[in-house]
């Protein structure tokens, strides 16, 4: 088919992305250039995670960043990063993040994009050196160009994505994402500052034997889950679960499994919030074969009423979802 892309692996980012628009003459590349801003923001916040465990010495020296900013938390910092690539990248009209209560406007007057952005998922991490996340959904606006944003532009469900991804900073890094032509992988090479095309046209297994959950909630969760992690047990599955939502999707998504946030006694609605963690994981998701749902709907579904919203969680390989949420 025409938007079949042939690039061998090894590849860097930017030609695959210049390839990627080819096979849309009539692609004007602005979201070609989102894209790579993003990418690029993801390669300043990278260096900035590396260098973490050096922050408070780097600090007793007065360390300041070129901007002249004191040095602040580190998700603080990506959002940051990531805003500004943004503004100044001139493609995205409003924004949504895990770290700002409202939308923030960008006043890009002929940009037609919004994105939602979780800058530094699974924070909690990065002072015990784990991996750590950054996921983002591209939409694109529904009022007119150079108008006010208006909350129909951002409160659109999942199936409006025009583009998502995920940058893991593991022990590669690594920046993943799709256009809603299959999920691509690439690996970030330091030395040469480039992302390379590792995993091409990623497909998640069908079945797996990998089970992720905060067991630790057990009892206060729903029966039916209850019962699922039973029957993960007695078929001698793994238990694996980092605590970093893009690390265990990630490693879910290669190997075949489950990562699973219920409804619990506290929060009923689950932690995860549908705009900037649920909706771009779920579309790659089902780019790669894959299925994600609340327990009860598709995700992609789910038409959001606030943009903090949380919705229980439920994603992997197809079958072990099916199962999970009483389906099969
Ligand atoms: P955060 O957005 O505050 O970082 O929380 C999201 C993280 C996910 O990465 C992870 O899967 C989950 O919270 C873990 O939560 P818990 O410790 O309750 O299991
Ligand atoms: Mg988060």
């Amino acid at each position: 088919e025409k938007s079949r892309i042939a690039l061998p692996v090894g590849s860097n980012l930017d030609r695959f992305i210049m390839k990627n628009q080819e096979a849309f003459p009539y692609a004007s590349g602005e979201l070609s250039q989102l894209i790579r801003d993003l990418a690029y923001a993801g390669k300043v916040v990278n260096r900035e995670i590396n260098r973490a465990g050096l922050a408070d010495i780097t600090g007793a020296y007065g360390n300041e960043n070129v901007q002249g900013e004191e040095q602040q938390n580190l998700d603080v910092a990506a959002n940051i990063r990531f805003t500004r690539a943004l503004k100044k990248g001139g493609e995205v009209a409003a924004i949504i993040s895990e770290e700002d209560e409202e939308i923030i406007d960008l006043n890009n007057p002929r940009s037609k994009y919004i994105v939602a952005i979780d800058p530094l998922d699974g924070s909690s991490n990065i002072d015990v050196n784990v991996s750590i996340g950054t996921i983002f959904s591209v939409y694109r606006r529904i009022s007119p160009q150079g108008s006010p944003i208006q909350t129909e532009d951002v409160l659109q469900p999942g199936s409006a994505q025009v583009a998502a991804g995920y940058i893991l900073y593991g022990s590669s890094t690594m920046f993943v994402y799709t256009t809603g032509k299959g999920v691509n992988g690439f690996t970030y090479e330091p030395s040469l500052g480039e992302y390379i095309l590792s995993h091409q046209n990623m497909k998640m297994p069908k079945d797996g034997k990998v089970y992720s959950i905060n067991e630790g909630s057990y009892y206060s969760f729903e029966p039916h889950v209850r019962d699922y992690v039973e029957a993960c047990k007695k078929r001698g599955f793994s238990a694996r679960y980092i605590g970093s939502l893009v690390a265990d999707f990630h490693r879910n998504l290669l190997k075949g499994g489950i990562y699973i946030y219920p409804s619990t006694e506290k929060a009923p609605n689950g932690k995860l919030r549908l705009m900037y963690e649920c909706n771009a994981l779920a579309m790659i998701a089902e780019q790669a074969g894959g299925k994600a749902t609340d327990g009860k709907q598709r995700i992609l579904d789910i038409q959001p009423t606030d943009l903090h919203q949380r919705v229980p969680f439920y994603v992997g390989s197809t079958k072990m979802v099916k199962e999970a949420t009483e389906e099969a």
